[in-house]
């Protein structure tokens, strides 16, 4: 039987998130299958380039976070950023693709689960993706529900999205992050986003506005109740950039169908669906999701420097 003990491998930091991870300064984690698996090229470096520098401008350090030949990395050059975004075959890694990937010294694409544990491992408290994955609407019988709501109930890491899309149940969703008692705030609303939209028609766990109201319930949580859950903020998407859930809603159906249709399961339903809504959409729902993912980004840098201030 095997022992599991504290981690003795090498994460590889760049020096710029190294250098502030050290000074205690403000870092945010990013995760990289929205880049080789949630978008396509280039838009997906550009993304990945741009939100970078958002969180820069907002005061905070990014790290991207991949695994490269078997290496954990926290923070990516621009070439190995633009390698991620182009060569084909990158894994998509969720926690427990981890040590497989480590084993064969392979490349892979980290989800939020990932992410969130190879941030937590670098002592990185803030995360910013687009959106969280979940329980998908056929869960009953395919029993497919994303390692990212296992992650988040065991990994003290917030996440920042932009909610959960609609190819997803949202209110099972919730429900199950209720279970798993991982705090949910929506930044700055009454009502739960579904990504693409500020509205889904369900009420938000708890709202809190701004980023030190947020940065106050990570120390409340981790710092004062010694909790070691995730927690999940939703930041809902500008309403100049939103796209209404009934004119989604249509496009979602049919992909849905056809993913029934063609026997797709596991690991490719969800790169499937967002690839088909893009594809549907002409291109609109690519222009949301790049708008709510930079939202995403500066909303991710501010917390992480109200956090920073209320450790010192
Ligand atoms: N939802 C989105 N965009 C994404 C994802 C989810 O709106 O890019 C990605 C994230 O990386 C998330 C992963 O962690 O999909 C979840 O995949 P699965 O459902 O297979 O757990
Ligand atoms: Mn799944």
């Amino acid at each position: 039987m095997s022992t599991p003990r504290q981690p003795t491998f090498t994460l590889a930091f760049t020096d710029e998130v190294q250098a502030a991870l050290a000074a205690g300064n403000p870092v945010v984690a990013l995760e990289s299958t929205i880049i080789s698996h949630g978008m396509p090229y280039p838009q997906n470096v550009e993304l990945a380039t741009e939100v970078e520098d958002i969180v820069r401008a907002h005061g905070a350090t990014p790290a991207t976070i991949a695994v490269l030949a078997g290496v954990c990395h926290v923070g990516l050059d621009a070439a190995q950023l633009e390698r991620l975004a182009r060569q084909p075959g990158v894994h998509k890694a969720t926690t427990r693709d981890l040590p497989w990937l480590l084993a064969t010294k392979s490349t892979g694409a980290t989800t939020v689960a990932a992410t969130m544990r190879i941030a937590a491992l670098a002592g990185i408290a803030v995360f910013a993706t687009g959106g969280i994955g979940g329980v998908h609407r056929a869960a009953a019988t395919t029993f497919d529900v994303s390692a990212d709501l296992t992650e988040l109930a065991n990994t003290p890491v917030a996440v920042v999205s932009a909610g959960i899309k609609s190819i997803l149940d949202i209110a099972l969703t919730l429900e199950r992050l209720e279970t798993l008692g991982v705090p949910v705030v929506v930044n700055g609303s009454d009502e739960f986003p579904s990504f693409y939209s500020r509205s889904s028609g369900l009420r938000a766990p708890r709202r809190l506005d701004g980023p030190t109201a947020i940065a106050k319930l990570m120390h409340a949580a981790w710092n004062e109740l010694g909790l070691a859950t995730g927690i999940s903020i939703a930041n809902p998407i500008p309403a100049t950039d939103e796209i209404p859930a009934a004119e989604i809603a249509v496009y979602i159906e049919e992909a849905l169908a056809e993913l029934t249709a063609r026997s797709i399961s596991g690991q490719e339903v969800t790169p499937f669906l967002l690839a088909r809504v893009v594809e549907r959409t002409a291109g609109r729902s690519l222009r949301a999701n790049l708008a709510l993912v930079r939202n995403n980004a500066a909303t991710a840098a501010q917390i992480a420097v109200e956090y920073v201030k209320l450790l010192k």
